[in-house]
Protein backbone atom coordinates (compact mmCIF):
# COMPACT_ATOMS: atom_id res chain seq x y z
CA UNK A 1 0.00 0.00 0.00
CA UNK A 2 1.40 3.57 -0.94
CA UNK A 3 2.43 5.57 2.45
CA UNK A 4 0.02 8.22 3.50
CA UNK A 5 1.52 10.49 5.96
CA UNK A 6 0.43 12.33 8.42
CA UNK A 7 1.78 14.60 11.07
CA UNK A 8 -0.43 15.72 14.24
CA UNK A 9 0.56 18.51 15.46
CA UNK A 10 -0.41 21.96 17.03
CA UNK A 11 0.37 25.22 14.79
CA UNK A 12 3.44 25.74 16.28
CA UNK A 13 7.12 24.50 15.55
CA UNK A 14 7.60 22.98 19.16
CA UNK A 15 8.24 19.07 19.07
CA UNK A 16 5.95 18.78 15.93
CA UNK A 17 9.47 20.46 13.86
CA UNK A 18 11.71 17.52 15.06
CA UNK A 19 9.35 15.10 12.85
CA UNK A 20 8.44 17.53 9.72
CA UNK A 21 12.23 18.24 9.28
CA UNK A 22 12.56 14.47 8.89
CA UNK A 23 10.21 14.77 5.48
CA UNK A 24 11.62 18.00 4.44
CA UNK A 25 14.85 17.27 4.12
CA UNK A 26 13.88 13.96 2.50
CA UNK A 27 11.46 15.31 0.41
CA UNK A 28 8.53 13.54 1.13
CA UNK A 29 5.34 14.17 1.37
CA UNK A 30 3.48 14.32 4.53
CA UNK A 31 -0.17 16.17 5.78
CA UNK A 32 0.72 18.69 8.45
CA UNK A 33 -2.96 18.38 10.59
CA UNK A 34 -1.83 21.28 12.95
CA UNK A 35 -5.53 22.40 13.17
CA UNK A 36 -5.95 22.91 17.12
CA UNK A 37 -9.49 21.55 17.34
CA UNK A 38 -8.52 18.57 15.31
CA UNK A 39 -5.09 17.67 17.28
CA UNK A 40 -6.98 18.15 20.41
CA UNK A 41 -9.58 15.22 19.40
CA UNK A 42 -7.97 12.75 17.05
CA UNK A 43 -4.45 12.79 20.05
CA UNK A 44 -6.00 13.48 22.96
CA UNK A 45 -9.57 12.82 23.61
CA UNK A 46 -8.58 9.54 21.77
CA UNK A 47 -10.75 9.77 18.34
CA UNK A 48 -7.40 8.22 16.78
CA UNK A 49 -8.33 4.68 17.94
CA UNK A 50 -5.81 1.86 17.31
CA UNK A 51 -3.01 1.68 19.45
CA UNK A 52 -3.49 4.64 22.41
CA UNK A 53 -0.89 7.83 21.70
CA UNK A 54 -0.94 10.52 24.77
CA UNK A 55 0.33 13.62 23.58
CA UNK A 56 1.37 15.62 20.06
CA UNK A 57 3.31 14.94 17.93
CA UNK A 58 1.83 12.05 16.38
CA UNK A 59 2.89 10.42 13.13
CA UNK A 60 0.40 8.58 11.38
CA UNK A 61 0.89 6.03 7.79
CA UNK A 62 -2.59 4.84 7.78
CA UNK A 63 -3.78 2.74 10.94
CA UNK A 64 -0.10 2.94 12.02
CA UNK A 65 -0.01 5.88 14.62
CA UNK A 66 3.13 6.40 16.56
CA UNK A 67 4.02 9.09 19.46
CA UNK A 68 7.12 10.09 21.41
CA UNK A 69 9.13 12.73 19.65
CA UNK A 70 13.02 11.14 19.75
CA UNK A 71 10.72 7.51 19.25
CA UNK A 72 9.13 9.10 16.28
CA UNK A 73 12.69 10.55 14.70
CA UNK A 74 13.85 7.29 15.69
CA UNK A 75 11.46 5.16 13.65
CA UNK A 76 11.40 7.92 10.52
CA UNK A 77 15.33 8.11 10.39
CA UNK A 78 15.43 4.09 9.76
CA UNK A 79 13.04 4.16 7.10
CA UNK A 80 14.12 7.13 5.35
CA UNK A 81 17.94 6.23 4.47
CA UNK A 82 18.38 8.93 7.97
CA UNK A 83 20.06 6.40 9.79
CA UNK A 84 23.66 5.19 10.72
CA UNK A 85 25.48 2.66 8.74
CA UNK A 86 27.25 0.25 12.07
CA UNK A 87 25.87 -0.53 15.11
CA UNK A 88 28.27 1.71 17.69
CA UNK A 89 26.83 4.73 15.52
CA UNK A 90 23.88 3.51 16.49
CA UNK A 91 23.05 3.32 19.48
CA UNK A 92 25.79 6.47 20.32
CA UNK A 93 22.69 8.23 17.93
CA UNK A 94 20.15 6.73 20.31
CA UNK A 95 21.90 8.01 23.29
CA UNK A 96 21.90 11.74 21.80
CA UNK A 97 19.07 11.67 20.56
CA UNK A 98 17.65 10.91 24.20
CA UNK A 99 19.87 13.76 25.12
CA UNK A 100 18.56 16.03 23.10
CA UNK A 101 14.33 15.69 24.03
CA UNK A 102 16.21 16.01 27.74
CA UNK A 103 17.62 19.16 27.08
CA UNK A 104 14.64 20.95 25.30
CA UNK A 105 11.87 19.32 28.22
CA UNK A 106 13.89 20.43 30.65
CA UNK A 107 14.47 23.87 28.85
CA UNK A 108 10.60 23.99 28.82
CA UNK A 109 9.94 22.72 32.63
CA UNK A 110 11.89 25.98 33.45
CA UNK A 111 8.72 28.14 31.96
CA UNK A 112 6.58 25.91 33.71
CA UNK A 113 7.99 25.06 36.94
CA UNK A 114 5.14 26.17 39.19
CA UNK A 115 2.72 24.17 36.76
CA UNK A 116 3.80 22.45 34.15
CA UNK A 117 -0.02 22.24 32.32
CA UNK A 118 -0.42 26.23 33.01
CA UNK A 119 0.32 28.60 30.72
CA UNK A 120 3.44 30.43 30.95
CA UNK A 121 1.78 33.71 31.30
CA UNK A 122 0.07 32.74 34.75
CA UNK A 123 3.35 31.48 35.91
CA UNK A 124 5.82 34.40 34.54
CA UNK A 125 7.00 36.18 37.63
CA UNK A 126 7.32 32.59 39.81
CA UNK A 127 9.08 30.96 36.73
CA UNK A 128 11.92 33.85 36.80
CA UNK A 129 14.44 32.37 39.03
CA UNK A 130 13.78 28.79 37.34
CA UNK A 131 14.65 30.28 33.47
CA UNK A 132 17.34 32.18 35.01
CA UNK A 133 19.29 29.20 36.38
CA UNK A 134 18.73 27.44 33.02
CA UNK A 135 20.26 30.40 31.17
CA UNK A 136 23.41 30.23 33.38
CA UNK A 137 23.88 26.81 35.13
CA UNK A 138 22.66 24.43 32.44
CA UNK A 139 22.41 25.55 29.20
CA UNK A 140 26.33 26.03 28.63
CA UNK A 141 26.37 22.24 30.39
CA UNK A 142 24.35 20.68 27.46
CA UNK A 143 26.05 23.00 24.76
CA UNK A 144 28.87 22.49 25.38
CA UNK A 145 28.09 18.52 25.32
CA UNK A 146 26.36 18.75 21.71
CA UNK A 147 30.42 20.06 21.10
CA UNK A 148 32.04 17.33 22.43
CA UNK A 149 29.99 15.10 20.73
CA UNK A 150 30.34 16.89 17.34
CA UNK A 151 34.09 17.80 17.81
CA UNK A 152 34.13 13.43 18.37
CA UNK A 153 33.40 12.95 14.31
CA UNK A 154 35.58 14.52 11.72
CA UNK A 155 36.98 17.45 13.74
CA UNK A 156 33.51 18.72 14.25
CA UNK A 157 33.55 19.43 10.39
CA UNK A 158 30.91 16.93 9.02
CA UNK A 159 27.75 15.01 10.41
CA UNK A 160 27.67 13.81 13.87
CA UNK A 161 27.98 9.69 12.99
CA UNK A 162 30.53 8.86 9.96
CA UNK A 163 29.91 10.80 6.64
CA UNK A 164 26.14 10.32 6.71
CA UNK A 165 23.25 12.44 7.75
CA UNK A 166 21.29 11.33 10.38
CA UNK A 167 17.63 12.09 12.43
CA UNK A 168 20.07 13.03 14.82
CA UNK A 169 21.77 16.09 12.64
CA UNK A 170 18.34 16.94 11.99
CA UNK A 171 16.93 17.16 15.59
CA UNK A 172 20.52 18.54 17.15
CA UNK A 173 19.87 21.04 14.32
CA UNK A 174 16.19 22.02 15.46
CA UNK A 175 17.23 22.12 19.19
CA UNK A 176 20.06 24.99 18.38
CA UNK A 177 17.71 27.10 16.33
CA UNK A 178 15.29 26.33 19.26
CA UNK A 179 18.12 27.79 21.47
CA UNK A 180 18.83 30.27 19.01
CA UNK A 181 15.20 31.68 18.98
CA UNK A 182 14.61 31.66 22.82
CA UNK A 183 17.66 33.08 23.63
CA UNK A 184 19.83 34.76 21.23
CA UNK A 185 21.77 36.77 23.47
CA UNK A 186 22.95 33.59 25.65
CA UNK A 187 23.31 31.73 21.49
CA UNK A 188 25.12 35.05 20.26
CA UNK A 189 27.67 35.04 23.26
CA UNK A 190 28.58 31.47 23.55
CA UNK A 191 32.08 31.76 22.46
CA UNK A 192 32.78 27.92 23.62
CA UNK A 193 30.83 26.01 20.44
CA UNK A 194 32.53 27.42 17.11
CA UNK A 195 31.66 23.83 15.81
CA UNK A 196 28.31 23.69 17.00
CA UNK A 197 27.47 27.27 15.52
CA UNK A 198 29.31 26.27 11.78
CA UNK A 199 27.05 23.10 11.82
CA UNK A 200 23.39 25.05 12.85
CA UNK A 201 24.50 27.19 9.98
CA UNK A 202 25.44 24.26 7.72
CA UNK A 203 22.79 22.43 8.67
CA UNK A 204 19.89 24.88 7.79
CA UNK A 205 21.63 25.67 4.26
CA UNK A 206 20.83 22.22 2.58
CA UNK A 207 18.29 23.35 0.23
CA UNK A 208 15.53 21.63 0.74
CA UNK A 209 16.41 22.79 4.73
CA UNK A 210 16.77 26.16 3.46
CA UNK A 211 13.83 26.66 1.35
CA UNK A 212 11.48 25.05 4.03
CA UNK A 213 12.51 27.71 6.39
CA UNK A 214 12.14 30.61 4.58
CA UNK A 215 8.56 29.56 3.33
CA UNK A 216 5.05 29.79 5.00
CA UNK A 217 4.64 25.91 5.57
CA UNK A 218 7.69 26.53 8.18
CA UNK A 219 5.70 27.08 11.55
CA UNK A 220 6.80 29.87 14.61
CA UNK A 221 8.56 29.02 17.13
CA UNK A 222 5.79 29.34 20.41
CA UNK A 223 8.46 32.01 21.44
CA UNK A 224 8.03 31.33 25.48
CA UNK A 225 9.63 27.59 26.69
CA UNK A 226 12.05 26.39 23.77
CA UNK A 227 9.22 25.10 21.91
N1 LIG B 1 7.71 13.15 25.67
C1 LIG B 1 6.72 13.60 24.72
C2 LIG B 1 6.09 14.88 25.21
C3 LIG B 1 4.86 15.25 24.42
C4 LIG B 1 4.27 16.55 24.87
O1 LIG B 1 4.41 16.99 26.04
N2 LIG B 1 3.58 17.22 23.94
C5 LIG B 1 3.06 18.53 24.19
C6 LIG B 1 3.27 19.40 23.00
S1 LIG B 1 4.99 19.70 22.78
C7 LIG B 1 1.58 18.52 24.47
O2 LIG B 1 0.78 18.99 23.70
N3 LIG B 1 1.20 17.99 25.62
C8 LIG B 1 -0.16 17.97 25.99
C9 LIG B 1 -0.33 17.77 27.48
O3 LIG B 1 0.67 17.69 28.21
O4 LIG B 1 -1.47 17.70 27.90
C10 LIG B 1 7.39 13.79 23.34
O5 LIG B 1 8.62 13.95 23.29
O6 LIG B 1 6.70 13.73 22.33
Amino acid sequence: MADNWEVLYWPLAGRGEYVRLMFVEKGIEFKDTDDWTVVREQVKEGKLGGFPVMFPPVVCNGDFHLSQTPTICKYLGKKFGLYPDNEVDEWHADQLNATIHDYIAEGRLAFHGINHTLTYYKQTEETKPYIERFITERIPKWLKHFEDVLMANNGGKGFLFGDKLTYVDLGLMHALRTTESQFPDVWNSADYIPALKSFKDRMCSRPRLAAYLKSDKCRPFEGNSMM
